[in-house]
């Protein structure tokens, strides 16, 4: 599958995911599906068929309310049936809505509580370091979730330690739960502030799938002793249009049997 077609699936799974329960966090899902579908069909370093393999790449997904769409490209990818998919939160559910390294195969750290999620890759990738373990550990965060003050001793730590093995993506879609992040308490210049952290940092189009594996592919290649940080420019809800101009609303919201069937339509 092209990764144009893996990203449109893993849309249409994270909406079928989201489905299953009525509702939830459709806009960050939706804006981080793009990375997903390259880093997963392009750089990780994985096998479904062996989810703790020893030497695969990691992935930290820090926003962890975006569950749905990690959940739907490892589905695809052959981590666990299609079926989980319409369990979401459900009891007994092996998909939760936020991330459980305890519960997915193919998930490689809990998340949910923001903030937290740099720390734990710089602790997978200090470990990495110190094994030997030639691989990358990869992290997304949230861009309101860089109000949290412990990323950026996260940030502190990573630079310390020359974690070049690890690349940190910023899903900037200008929105968190109350409304515009710069209404919040803006967050801008991300890039200048990780670089100032001690980071090689990048930009990019977040929803263009050369431009992220072109940034992926530099950042690998320039082994320059610093942690790397790509900030991707995205649109919350991207995909389906309803959603993309829902305005902060489509932080958590319904996916009720006609917005299913609406946005499969447009996902075709
Ligand atoms: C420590 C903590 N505080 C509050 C929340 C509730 N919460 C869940 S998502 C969210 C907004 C996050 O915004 P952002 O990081 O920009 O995520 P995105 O817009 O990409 O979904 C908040 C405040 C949480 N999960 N953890």
């Amino acid at each position: 599958m092209d990764v144009v077609r893996f990203s449109k699936e893993i849309r249409r799974n994270t909406l079928r995911c989201l489905h299953s329960q009525g509702s939830g966090h459709v806009g960050g899902s939706l804006s981080i599906v793009d990375l997903l579908a390259v880093l997963y069909s392009k750089h990780m370093h994985v096998d479904p068929a062996d989810p703790k393999m020893e030497d695969r790449d990691k992935l930290v997904l820090s926003k962890g309310h975006a569950g749905p769409a990690l959940y739907a490209t490892l589905a695809l990818k052959g981590f666990f049936p299609m079926e989980w998919l319409d369990t979401l939160n459900k009891l007994g559910t092996r998909l939760p809505s936020h991330v459980n390294i305890n519960l997915t195969p193919g998930v490689d750290m809990t998340a949910g509580s923001l903030g937290q999620g740099l720390s734990c890759a710089c602790g997978l990738a200090i470990a990495d370091k110190l094994k030997g373990i030639d691989r990358y550990v990869y992290v997304i965060t949230g861009e309101g979730e860089l109000q949290e003050g412990q990323i950026w001793e996260a940030a502190m730590l990573a630079a310390d330690k020359k974690l070049d093995n690890m690349i940190v993506f910023v899903d900037s879609n200008k929105m968190q739960i109350d409304g515009l992040t710069r209404d919040v308490m803006d967050v801008e210049d991300i890039a200048a502030k990780f670089e100032a952290f001690g980071f090689a940092t990048q930009r990019v189009d977040g929803h263009d799938h050369e431009a992220l594996d072109r940034a992926i592919c530099l950042a690998k290649e320039d082994h320059c002793g610093k942690p790397h940080c790509i900030v991707m420019d995205t649109i919350k809800g991207k995909g389906v249009s309803f959603y993309e101009t829902m305005g902060a609303g489509v932080h958590s919201t319904t996916v009720t049997d006609e917005q299913y069937a609406l946005a499969l339509k447009e996902l075709e």
